[in-house]
């Protein structure tokens, strides 16, 4: 005997009004929103909120998406781990629209490589805007392509409010950075890495990526997609900005140790609690 219930292919829900993806439904969302990719992060930003493990309410998804959702100094916050990548930003931003009433502020707390030598590792980088990098899949096509290999979009900004409520907040340990973004389809090709085994004709993308946006600063893999959504936003309900630990200098080829990471991820994971609990919504 089948249920009575009928999913929707167009926006699948389940019975309990569960989003097919990301697993969460009406009232397990808070309007703040700090998204990262791994789900240790998560947790360690999560031992800030008030009272106990056990007043949390806690969703994970078989697809990768763990929210954890509590309270900062008595103001509402989430903490949604995603995975990488643009399509799982996809997924989060659009689902978790979805599901939540009213305004939305979502923080992206990611880490990063850094294509300014003075911006090496342990240092955040800021992403005043962000523009998308994809690899040209017809330039692969044919060895006669007259195509570029890398397609480099138009810039699109942060919002303001979170930036300047994180300076304000931020100790003098913190080493600040402010450029922009480039949002990489993969770590390895569209990131100008060389790595043998395949066709990538990558070698000349980073000094492209210099020429054609000076202020460049960090690439990574989500950020662009969330500032598109952002600024697609029906009504402009989302607000968003990201802020990376830079994991990877890439002038100098250096990466960042455990040991590092350690003392950097908790401390400015509780920073940017701190900030989002101040936005205005
Ligand atoms: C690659 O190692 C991953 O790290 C960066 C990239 O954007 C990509 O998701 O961010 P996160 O540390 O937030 O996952």
């Amino acid at each position: 005997q089948g249920s009575s219930f009928v999913r929707s292919a167009n926006f699948p829900v389940d019975e309990q009004g569960r989003v097919h993806h990301v697993g969460v439904k009406p009232g397990e969302v808070a309007n703040r929103i700090i998204t990262v990719g791994e789900s240790n992060r998560a947790w360690k930003i999560a031992e800030n909120l008030d009272g106990n493990k056990e007043d949390l309410i806690v969703v994970t998804s078989t697809r990768g998406f763990t929210t954890i959702t509590g309270k900062f100094n008595s103001v509402p916050i989430s903490i949604i781990s995603i995975g990488m990548g643009t399509s799982m930003m996809d997924f989060f931003v659009r689902e978790v629209r979805a599901v939540v009433e009213g305004p939305m502020y979502i923080v992206r707390f990611g880490s990063c490589g850094s294509l300014r030598g003075d911006a090496s590792v342990g240092a955040l980088a800021l992403a005043s805007e962000a523009v998308g990098c994809i690899r040209n899949f017809d330039y692969f096509h044919s060895d006669a392509s007259t195509e570029e290999p890398y397609l480099l979009s138009k810039p699109i900004p942060g919002d303001s409010e979170f930036p300047n409520l994180l300076k304000e907040l931020a100790s003098s340990e913190e080493k600040l950075f402010s450029g922009l973004n480039v949002t990489a389809d993969s770590f390895y090709s569209s990131q100008g890495r060389q790595t043998g085994h395949f066709r990538d004709d990558n070698e000349t993308l980073i000094a492209k990526v210099h020429k054609t946006y000076p202020n460049v600063l960090s690439f990574e893999m989500e950020t662009f997609q969330l500032y598109h959504l952002a600024a697609c936003s029906k009504e402009k309900s989302i607000r968003a900005y990201a802020v990376h630990m830079i994991f990877a200098d890439r002038v100098n080829d250096i990466f960042l140790s455990d040991d590092l990471k350690h003392v950097v991820e908790p401390r400015v994971g509780k920073l940017v609690l701190q900030a989002l609990s101040k936005v205005s919504l």
